[in-house]
């Protein structure tokens, strides 16, 4: 008989423990208060672009529920709460005329979250473009970099005696490639070279941003960045395979990686990158992208991959191995979360311990996104029993303190998400919630993992 001794994790006091959400998945009220439209109202009113033809125009209500949704929060012993900011509810048009109702939301907010003693962690970008700047050509064109800039502008000044910290953007990567590159995401067009060039515009925003919520700060801030990263293993020992492996990593890990942590862009790997690198970066561009207090790391699962001619730039395919545990979206991977924590640190952030340049300070890192999606249901007591999200729970968070235990300094984890919640494409078909919301009635019911998720708070630890 197999004797598993079990363990227990233990974490430290000051590890930030919180929970993830973005405007447009639970906020609702689209067209509210003044509120303009961004891409993804645009995008879910247009046929045949999201599951059942779900829409984000009233999701989770958060917006008018904010109130007992931090009560929630503050019910689950959250320490930190990462929410985005609606760039078209603070600027309708994405510059210009600031609409004061908008502003007056996170003002609300912030303070509700303030008064419940759960920090703020805001970002400002997290898919949303307003309509009217992708009507300019959006982010394949340069000047939306300096938009952003003076959007972060305008909302550092009002918040920021109260937010210390700051994401610019969540998962620019998502935005281009998912946005520009094979169309999943708003704006919903597929053209690679508009893909990179929006990525690097995104990449020089995070900087001029970062620059404006420091000068308008008034107090001392963090400013990060949040970024979806997958450890990439080839399907194969073929040479064939590891090289589509190592291709396949270069675009989705380190062509956000080296820029923001190395000041160096590694797309010149590829023609696509090179034809585009002398037009698109500027001098002065990359000394601009290297600046981070924070890295945030959103992990779901690893990528495998396998050589394939018929896929442009990376040659390239993902594949979904036999035999493994999947969710509603993905393989469920755990290592991958403590391979990529050790990646980044002897890759990226030790190199940097030293803060040798100026502007090469070592960030903090943390998890700033990590949960799977089932199928959960409310069970005939009105419980929710979501054992496999405890199970998923337990097996990465164990994975970071494995991490921790070889000298990576993560200092906090945000679970994905909150609530049940509007999930892009999806629509409203996977639940990520530790909260049950019941989406004709707007109940919200927080489910075991929620409970569970509370114990490992209050204890700073759990039982593996
Ligand atoms: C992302 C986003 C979230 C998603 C979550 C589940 O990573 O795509 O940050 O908006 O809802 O990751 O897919």
């Amino acid at each position: 008989m197999e004797l598993t001794l079990s363990k227990y994790i233990a974490f430290p006091k000051e590890f930030v423990w919180g929970c993830a959400a973005a405007a447009y998945q639970v906020e609702g009220a689209w067209n509210e208060d003044g509120k303009g439209p961004s891409i993804w109202d645009t995008f879910v009113h247009t046929p045949g672009h999201i599951a059942n033809s779900e829409t984000g125009d009233v999701t989770v209500d958060h917006y008018h529920r904010y109130q007992e949704d931090v009560a929630l929060m503050k019910s689950l012993s959250l320490d930190a709460y990462r929410f985005s900011i609606s760039w078209t509810r603070v600027l309708p048009t994405g510059t210009g005329h600031v609409n004061q109702s908008g502003l007056d939301f996170y003002d609300r907010l912030v303070d509700e979250l303030l008064k419940h003693e759960i920090e703020p962690y805001a970002c400002l970008f997290h898919y949303d473009l307003p309509q009217a700047l992708q009507d300019q050509g959006g982010w394949p064109k340069r000047e939306t970099a300096f938009a952003f800039a003076d959007y972060a502008h305008v909302v550092s000044e009002r918040l920021s005696d109260r937010v210390k910290v700051w994401m610019t953007h969540n998962e620019p990567w998502v935005t281009a490639m998912a946005g520009y590159g094979d169309g999943e995401h708003a704006p919903g067009i597929k053209d690679i070279p508009a893909a990179f060039k929006a990525l690097h515009h995104l990449l020089l925003s995070h900087g001029l941003a970062a620059e404006a919520i420091r000068a308008s700060a008034r107090q001392p801030v963090k400013v990060g960045i949040t970024l979806n990263l997958n450890p990439v293993h080839p399907a194969s020992e073929s040479k064939k395979d590891r090289d589509a492996a190592s291709r396949m990593d270069t675009v989705l890990n380190r062509s956000t990686l080296d820029p923001l942590l190395k000041g160096t862009t590694p797309i010149q790997e590829f023609a696509i990158g090179r034809l585009l690198a002398g037009s698109l970066i500027k001098p002065g561009d990359m000394e601009k992208i290297r600046t981070l207090d924070l890295l945030g790391v959103n992990y779901y699962t690893r990528t495998v991959a396998k050589y394939d001619s018929k896929f442009p730039v990376v040659a390239a395919v993902q594949v979904h191995p036999e035999g493994r545990e999947y969710s509603g979206m993905w393989e469920i991977y755990p290592e991958g979360i403590y391979e990529l924590l050790m990646r980044i640190w002897n890759d990226y952030l030790r190199p940097l311990q030293a803060g040798a340049a100026p502007g090469t300070k070592m960030p903090e890192i943390m998890i700033t996104e990590n949960g799977i999606p089932v199928p959960d249901g409310l069970d005939f007591d009105g419980h929710v029993r979501d054992e496999r999200r405890i199970r998923y729970l337990k097996d990465h968070i164990a994975q970071v303190h494995h991490a921790m235990d070889e000298g990576v300094p993560v200092k906090g984890y945000f679970h994905w998400s909150l609530m049940d919640n509007f999930e892009w494409a999806w629509g409203f078909s996977q639940r990520f919630g530790l909260v049950y919301v019941d989406f004709k009635t707007q109940k919200r019911t927080i489910k075991d993992s929620g409970h569970w998720f509370t114990r490992l708070i209050q204890e700073d630890g759990f039982e593996y």
